[in-house]
């Protein structure tokens, strides 16, 4: 596994010494944003996770090769370059096989974090049921991820073009705890609410690593998400969205957009029908997602001594 996993030497460095890392994806980078501000976000990212005193850990493919910690060049490659598949389970090993790059998604980061031992993830908003999966069985591969694999998600919930309430549902029954932080609301990526509860609130980076390491000391496997609602000042008003949403699901079921495609076109089209505002509250939730990644890691290590 060694040769097909790479682990940047100051990744690996901080988890030998038990001090903090937090995991990064990027699909978010490939195909979230475009090119100059994927770049700016991905950048930011790190600088961030560093400020607050974390090692990040930026996964991807690179050349054939799983990596947990990329270099800028090899940042700037995920962002410039056209085309890299994006990866999710289900395709890492055939990119893997193929030499290839790949982007990872939150189901794909998740599957490395726990192969190179990092316990904490941040990124904007999860994959979830889309909204008519009862015709499209269009249910991300994220839901299965958490179900099974022991990290912690560190997100603004997710966006309503899927179905927030089928995606709770389906959480529920796989066992995956939903954890407010400093919300009871389960927040909608714009929006701070989306009407859905969370499972639990906490208030403090501390308290959701206790949580953490109670599921390790019971022996409870899979993910955890912590939802974090996008900072007030940065919120886009449910009016402006929701007319947003409603048209860009529109346009992909006019022309019929499937698969792997649905989601980054979504994204495509809600950017550029907002003119950038919602390009702008987007890098900011990452943001505040990486802030509150690096804390809970910091309060695990802190324990963990
Ligand atoms: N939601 C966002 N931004 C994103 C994604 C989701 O608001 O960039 C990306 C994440 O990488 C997520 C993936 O894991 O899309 C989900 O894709 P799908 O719905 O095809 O499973
Ligand atoms: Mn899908």
């Amino acid at each position: 596994m060694t040769d097909l996993l790479q682990i940047a030497p100051e990744v690996s460095a901080a988890l030998i010494a038990g001090t903090p890392v937090v995991a990064l994806e990027s699909t978010i980078i490939s195909h979230g944003f475009p090119y100059p501000a994927n770049l700016e976000c991905a950048l930011e990212c790190e600088r961030i996770a560093r400020e607050e005193g974390a090692v990040p850990a930026t996964v991807a493919i690179i050349g054939g090769v799983i990596r947990a910690g990329l270099s800028r060049a090899e940042i700037e490659h995920l962002a410039t370059t056209a085309g890299i598949p994006k990866a999710s389970r289900r395709d890492l090993a055939t990119l893997v096989a193929g030499g290839s790059d790949g982007a990872t998604t939150v189901a794909a980061t998740m599957m490395v974090a726990e192969m190179a031992g990092i316990r904490v993830f941040a990124t904007g908003g999860i994959g979830g049921v889309h909204r008519g999966a009862e015709a499209s069985f269009d249910i991300s591969a994220d839901l299965e991820e958490l179900a099974r694999t022991d990290v912690a998600v560190v997100c603004a919930g997710a966006k309503s073009v899927l179905d927030l309430g089928l995606t709770l549902e389906y959480l529920e029954t796989h066992g995956v705890p939903v954890l407010g932080y400093g919300t009871d609301g389960f927040p909608a990526f714009y929006t701070r609410t989306s009407g859905f509860g969370v499972d639990a609130r906490f208030d403090s980076p501390a308290d959701i690593a206790a949580v953490l390491r109670s599921r390790r000391e019971l022996g409870i496997s899979g993910g955890v998400i912590v939802a974090n609602p996008i900072p007030a000042e940065h919120e886009l008003s449910h009016a402006e969205i929701d007319g947003v949403i409603e048209t860009a699901l529109a346009e992909a079921t006019e022309q019929g957009v499937r698969g792997k495609e649905v989601t980054p076109f979504l994204l495509g089209r809600i950017h550029a029908l907002t003119g950038g505002r919602s390009e702008a509250a987007n890098k900011e939730l990452v943001y505040n997602n990486v802030r509150l990644a690096a804390r809970i890691a910091g309060a695990l290590s802190e324990g963990s001594r």
